[in-house]
């Protein structure tokens, strides 16, 4: 049973549970505030990964990183960085999918988005949210790296610094044309289909029309929006509805919970919390295919707001030493569902091999072997 949502509850769902989760609603927000601006370097070369006791899973000690691979800000790259990461983007859209048996995607770029679209309704609003993007996240890097000669980090969109200003979103380097990827969508070149039954989470509104300037003007896409399977441009509707979710207090209040389930809620957003949160904030600030459930990998600026929040979950983790490796939380959105260990499995189908969740929870430990900066 699904219904059809206002505008501003494009992430919500419309039959989660009502348990313990909605009375998360209250969670007290306290003045603590762990800093996110500080080089991530204190667990470097000595992480092990621990085993759990509840159940057998895979229990090998966490591989040494060669290296870390630095992920930015996307205003301190310089033109050339910026120019790289673009170009590398572009090759992963113009490179024939992997998966062969794939008849919707023509690149690696949609293979990605494909993934999404199949993964979403078991990896939202539920405990395993933050790592399976956080792996998700980590295959695409590698694609960029091993697949289009990238040799920088996925860059992050830290929107907090939008969002506590007088500035509009639309302001933010990453939409420029010039060096960014584009600005906001043209009004009236776009038209959504309908979405009468409401399970593609398709909101009109949201869709302002084509992105038609920088490098991401002339893109197609195949999946989407929502699980429909259309050709299409680049959409956006780029809005500042949502800079009050996403500036450095909501932040704040994200890491300023006490525990991993609640963290994740503060940071995850709608429905189970009673307003919008930085996760679905983003999402809906940027709009267009970016504000869809299933379909928002389309928009390249997807990658840089999920870095932007597992870089706040590593800055959480970070701060006390017992939260390197806690997660918990419900595995399904609808009972029955398990508490999700360490020793929970994250598919991310054919983009790589699926990793037990205790594999990806240290950043700086293969297969991760990054750092935010
Ligand atoms: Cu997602």
């Amino acid at each position: 049973m699904r219904s059809k949502f206002a505008f501003l509850s494009l992430f919500a769902l419309s039959h989660f549970s009502s348990h313990a989760f909605a009375q998360t609603a209250s969670i007290s927000n306290s003045n603590q505030t762990i800093s996110l601006n500080n080089t991530d370097t204190s667990l470097q070369g000595t992480s092990a990964t621990p085993t759990s006791g509840a159940s057998a899973g895979t229990t090998t000690a966490a591989a040494a990183c060669p290296s870390l691979i630095e992920r930015r800000e996307w205003r301190t790259l310089d033109d050339d960085e910026k120019a790289n990461y673009i170009n590398a983007v572009l090759c992963l859209q113009s490179l024939p999918p992997a998966d062969k048996t794939n008849t919707v995607a023509k690149s690696r770029f949609d293979e990605f988005q494909g993934v999404h679209i199949s993964s979403a309704d078991s990896v939202h609003l539920v405990g395993q949210f933050l790592p399976w993007h956080r792996y998700y996240l980590l295959r695409y890097e590698t694609a960029l790296r091993e697949e289009c000669y990238y040799e920088g980090g996925t860059p992050y969109w830290d929107w907090t610094i939008e969002a506590d200003s007088e500035d509009s979103l639309l302001s933010a380097p990453v939409f420029d044309a010039e060096s960014g990827f584009g600005g906001e969508g043209v009004p009236g070149t776009y038209t959504p289909p309908d979405d009468p039954t409401g399970e593609n989470r398709i909101f009109p509104e949201a869709f302002h029309g084509c992105v038609q300037d920088g490098p991401f003007a002339n893109l197609t896409l195949h999946y989407g929006p929502g699980k429909y399977i259309t050709d299409h441009c680049l959409t956006r509707g780029v809005n500042d509805t949502m800079k009050e979710f996403l500036n450095s207090a909501a932040v704040a209040n994200a890491t300023a919970q006490p525990n991993f389930e609640l963290f994740r809620i503060e940071v995850e957003g709608e429905p189970v919390t009673p307003t919008h949160k930085v996760h679905d904030g983003g999402h809906i600030g940027i709009g267009g295919e970016m504000s869809n459930f299933y379909s928002s990998p389309g928009d390249p600026l997807f990658f840089l707001h999920h870095a932007n929040l597992d870089r706040i979950w590593r800055s959480w983790q970070m701060s006390t030493p017992s939260r390197l490796f806690e997660v918990t939380g419900r595995s399904t959105v609808d009972p029955p569902y398990t508490n999700i260990t360490l020793d929970f499995i994250l598919d991310v189908q054919t983009l790589g091999p699926a990793v037990a969740i205790r594999d990806i929870m240290d950043i700086q430990s293969s297969p991760g072997c990054y750092t935010y900066v």
